[in-house]
This record gives structure tokens, sequence and C-alpha cells, in this order.
């Protein structure tokens, strides 16, 4: 299927760098790097985070696409530079003759792609999968995030998020005394939290064929980031429990206007914005990496053991809104450019 906003990103989290191209903006988009450089320590913020956030001040830089603060039409280029891989660089070398044992581990970390993606790929180092398998790319994701959030600011369509539980908590005192609690515990902790966008026109996505769906594509990009096992739009979550009579948005008109008074729905009906918020709620599982560790395997011995550990966050809820956000700005400013299309702005 065409796409028209599409990115690849790539990078490991030792590595040198992170890296992403983004292809299918129009030309005479302003790209204001500040902005960019805003959101991604807005990822790196949030109570509970861990090391490798003291060691990274993550900046993006862009190498193609964008003249004199504009896009060109051309494929846009963004690096960010891993600052922590000056501590890494023997380690995460690309030349065969740099070869290391150094930070190998052969125990599966239970929750992580270890197990599965050491048989999938063949590496006896681990090391080898947690590299991509971190979520350190999602700093780059964000910044692609941010470029798409430049374009839907065009068409006046503006999101936010919030988080709505941490482990037993409901507020922001109750959350912080729940991570303190954690990391006292050698323990870590996931959470639940919302991404609204506002002023969206209706008719994003479609309901002719399954994967023109905006609640379908909208719940892969979600998914799909590092931890999250759950994914529902508005009130999904609560859908088994509520009748028809109080789910559903009525419909009224006022001055002329079709108008909702509740949005049950968070925005989409039959796969297409329907004018209303858009709302998504996730829920991110516990880090899976633990001081204390968990029991597992190793691959070497296949001996039980206890699970690797280096270095972690105790919780990383708020910094995983902000990579939902940008996940969701991908999605929208794809459909935008499908139902807008444009190959410039004056
Ligand atoms: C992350 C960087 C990583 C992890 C974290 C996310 O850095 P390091 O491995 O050097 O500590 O802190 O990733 C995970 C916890 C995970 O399970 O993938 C970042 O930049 O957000």
């Amino acid at each position: 299927m065409y796409e028209k906003f599409r990115f690849l990103t790539s990078g490991e989290s030792h590595g040198k760098c992170l890296t992403a191209i983004i292809d299918g903006l129009p030309s005479g988009l302003e790209i204001d790097t500040n902005y960019i450089n805003s959101e991604l320590q807005r990822r790196q913020q949030g109570y509970g985070r861990g090391g490798r956030m003291q060691i990274e001040f993550d900046t993006a830089e862009i190498s193609s696409g964008v003249r004199f603060g504009k896009t060109i039409g051309s494929p846009v280029t963004l690096v960010i530079y891993n600052k922590d891989y000056e501590n890494w660089n023997k380690i995460m070398s690309t030349k065969p003759e740099d070869m290391t044992e150094e930070k190998s581990f052969t125990a599966y970390r239970p929750g992580h792609a270890d197990y599965a993606g050491s048989i999938k790929y063949n590496h006896k180092d681990l090391r080898n999968v947690l590299e991509r398998s971190s979520a350190r790319k999602t700093a780059i994701e964000v910044a692609v995030g941010a470029v798409a959030k430049l374009l839907l600011k065009k068409y006046n369509i503006e999101c936010s998020s919030k988080i709505l539980q941490i482990g037993n908590g409901k507020n922001e005192i109750e959350f912080h005394q729940e991570i303190d609690k954690a990391k006292e515990a050698g323990d870590t902790l996931g959470g639940k939290f919302e991404v609204t966008f506002k002023n969206l026109p209706v008719g994003l996505g479609s309901y002719v064929h399954w994967d023109r769906c905006l609640d379908g594509r909208i719940a892969q990009a979600v998914m799909s980031i590092p931890a999250i096992k759950s994914v529902s739009i508005g009130d999904g979550e609560h859908a088994a429990e509520i009748t028809g009579k109080n789910f559903h948005d009525e419909i009224f008109i006022e001055n002329g206007k079709v108008v909702r008074k509740t949005n049950h729905a968070g925005g989409i009906e039959g796969g297409m914005t329907n004018g209303e918020d858009l709302t998504v709620r996730a829920i991110m599982k516990p880090i899976p990496t633990l001081k204390t560790p968990l029991n597992t395997v190793d691959s070497c011995t296949m001996e039980e053991t206890e699970a690797h550990f280096e270095r972690s966050d105790t919780c990383a809820v708020e910094a995983c809104s902000v990579v939902a956000e940008s996940r969701i700005a991908c999605v929208l400013a794809n459909e935008i450019l499908m139902k807008f299309p444009t190959d410039y702005f004056e």
C-alpha cells in the first residue's frame, strides 16, 4: 500500500548514533530544531528514570532534506548521537579485529526479546539482541514524531498526554510513592496513560478495508512500543461493562452544527475520525530489567541461573506517553497527507 509519510530508523542502544530517514514531507514545512529537541527532553524526563538518562542529553542533528529551516521535498535525515558510545566504542565496534567478549551475556532476561531474538537471529551473545530491542531507539522515533507534529500543527491539530495510573497510584504524589517503594525493593513498575489529539478533521481513515481503519493503525503503532501490553480507544477498556444506551455518543444539533455530549468512542467511529477528540489509552508493563534478578536459563550451559542486570529505569511510563504521542502523530501525519495531498506549503 502506498503511504505518504514513511520513515525507517537504525541504531543500537550503545552504538554511535540513532538515525531516521523520513520520506514524503512536502516542501516548505518549517522545521524548528528547538521544538524537536524539547520533545527529546520530554522523553528523557519523568520520575523513576535510571542512570542512562544522566549520561545522555538527546539532541537531533538534521543532515538532509532541510535548507534554511524549511523542508525542500527530499528525504529528511535526523541523527541523535549516543553520548554513552564513548564508553562502548570498542564493545560496539563494527570492525572484526575489535572482537571482544566484554559485556557479552548468555542468560536470557525474562520479559525482554532475548530468548526469541537469539533463536530467530542465531545469536550466542544476547548483547546482539539487547542492543536493538532496547527502548533506546524510541529517542529517534520521538524526533520523527516531532516532525510529524510540526506538520499536524499546520492543520491546527494539537496533542497532549497524561498519566492515569502507576502501580496502585492514581495521582502524582501516589505515583512518586509507588515508584520510591518499587525502587527500594529492587523492583520496577508499569502504568497507564492517555494520549489526546484535538481538532482532527472528520474522515481520516476508512471503513472500506481492514487495513485502512484508523483505530487499527493506531493500535499497531502504540502496541509495538517496547513494553506496551494493552491499547484501547476512548472508553474501550470499559466497553464490556457499559450498555449500548450508555456507551454510544448520541448526536445533536447546536447552531446548525452536529455535536456530541459524550465521547466514549474516543473520536473514532467506523475506523474514521468523527471530529471529536481522539483519545488513546495504553498500559505499559513493568520494566523487565530487575535489580533483584528473575530466574532464568543460561543459553550456553542450559542450566538455571539468574537474569543479567546492568542498570535500568524503575518506571518509564511518562517517557512512554511521549513515545506514544509521537507514534500516533506519524500515523495521523500520513492520513492528513493522504486526505489533503500536497507537494508544498506556501
Ligand atoms: C533507554 C536507554 C537504555 C535503557 C532503557 C531505555 O539505556 P541503558 O540500557 O544503557 O541503560 O535505560 O531501556 C530499557 C529499560 C529497556 O528495557 O529497553 C532510553 O534511552 O530510553
